[in-house]
């Protein structure tokens, strides 16, 4: 059989979301996410008016030949449009691949590898007792890991953390819907650096020690800033210390390894495994960040966590609510598999997006399952998702308390 029509489905359910659709001779349709928050357009653009027409009448069965076209054929390479537009194909076809199978994904990859998938969930709060409730009301939903993020005094509104007071639902989102340009945000290291180390200490005093802590810190750390970080938090025993410094410069990692043994994040605004190549030979790392909507695919994926396990190295993908429930999906079928995994971000959707895309995944204290419907288990109702036209967002621009442009 080969590929019959190609579609590229934008619906907007509370934020963007970009769907590729491809449906071969026979009828099957596969679903892949190609969501670059902010950007979508381009994207979805890349697709349609330079892919789809390149793989109509393709055999649909030759997911790694049609990969290398993509990947090789048009000479200019990597980027996040490109290989977010080459993820997208590559989802569909092993969602098609897999439901011709009539088997979950995860089994063509080789079968589970564990029961469920441990998640974590984000906590913020501006200040501690905000982020104290939010952990709490996680735990209650049996969460066994939490991201936290939280307010610095002398700074207002900052990235991850939410600006409506407690919540247990993470209910930020920052690609804000208004406007011809981004919102801009203030950010002081120092303050930063002063601050952090005495909630993370709080947070071991008001929870124990099981609790699996994990924090973000979006790239706004120079090496020798993050060095020291990396070093005052290592008593707090994080899970990891995520994107301590700018993602493009890989031998930054060398002088915080070199001072502390709090474990490393990175990559989840990579999109090739050459992003990761002195950071795994050099075991800079301890976690690949990836998205697999951004990387390339589950092919892509697969191969990147492939070669993180021989360094021991294990998997933390990417699971913001930009990646759509389809690319969520294709993280959690990659999760059971693999023989590497570490620990999967979780922000669940709100309730329109899951009446645009219904998945088969299920939640349970602390862990998910991605199903057992054939494929990647998620649909796409066209009709409520022309329910929710379009709308421009853009990521918020950081700035120093002194106007200078910085990191996010
Ligand atoms: C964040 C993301 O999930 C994370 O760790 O860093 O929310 C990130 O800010 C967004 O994906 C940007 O689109
Ligand atoms: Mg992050």
């Amino acid at each position: 059989m080969t590929i019959e029509i190609v579609d590229v489905n934008i619906t907007s359910p509370g934020r963007n979301f970009v769907t590729l659709k491809i449906t071969t001779s026979d009828g099957i349709v596969g679903l892949g996410d190609a969501t670059l928050n902010g950007r979508e357009l381009a994207v979805a653009s890349y697709l349609s008016e330079h892919v789809a027409s390149m793989l109509i009448g393709r055999d649909e069965d030759r997911i790694e030949d049609t990969w290398q076209y993509l990947y090789r054929g048009p000479y200019w390479r990597r980027g996040p449009v490109t290989m977010a537009a080459i993820a997208a194909v590559d989802m569909a076809l092993w969602d098609i691949k897999a439901k011709k199978a009539g088997m979950p994904l995860y089994q063509l990859l080789g079968g589970a590898s564990r029961e469920g998938v441990r998640v974590y969930a984000h906590a913020s709060g501006t200040d501690y007792a905000a982020l104290k409730n939010a952990i709490t009301g996680y735990e209650e939903l049996g969460y066994t890991a939490v991201r936290v993020q939280t307010g610095v005094p002398g700074l207002g509104q900052i990235y991850g953390v939410s600006s409506t007071g407690p919540g247990v639902r993470y209910d930020y989102e920052p690609a804000k819907r208004s406007g011809d340009r981004p919102s801009e945000e203030t950010w002081d290291t120092r303050n930063y650096l002063n601050h952090m180390p005495g909630i993370f200490s709080q947070i071991r005093e008001d929870f124990g020690t099981d609790l699996r802590i994990l924090h973000d810190g979006h790239h706004r750390m120079s090496p020798i800033e993050a060095a020291r970080f990396a070093k005052d938090i290592e008593p707090y025993d994080l899970f990891w210390l995520e994107d301590c410094t700018p993602g493009e410069d890989q031998t930054a990692l060398r002088l915080v390894r070199q001072h502390s043994t709090t474990p490393l994040a990175i990559g989840e605004v990579f999109n090739s495994v050459f992003d990761y190549q002195t950071l795994i030979t050099e075991r800079l790392i301890d976690y690949v960040r990836s998205a697999v909507t951004h990387t390339g695919g589950i092919t892509a994926m697969k191969k990147l966590l492939d070669f993180a396990a021989i360094y021991g190295i294990k998997s933390g993908i990417h699971g913001p609510t930009d990646i759509s429930p389809v690319g969520m999906a294709a993280a959690l079928h990659l999760d059971l598999a693999i023989h590497n995994f570490g620990i999967q971000e979780y922000m669940p959707h709100n309730e329109q997006t899951l009446e645009v895309f219904q998945t088969s995944f299920t939640f349970d204290k602390g862990f998910l399952h991605p199903g057992d419907k054939p494929g990647l288990g998620v649909d796409l109702d066209e009709d409520a998702a022309a329910g929710h036209d379009y709308t421009k967002a853009y990521l918020p621009v950081n700035r120093l308390l002194d106007g200078t442009v910085h990191d996010w």
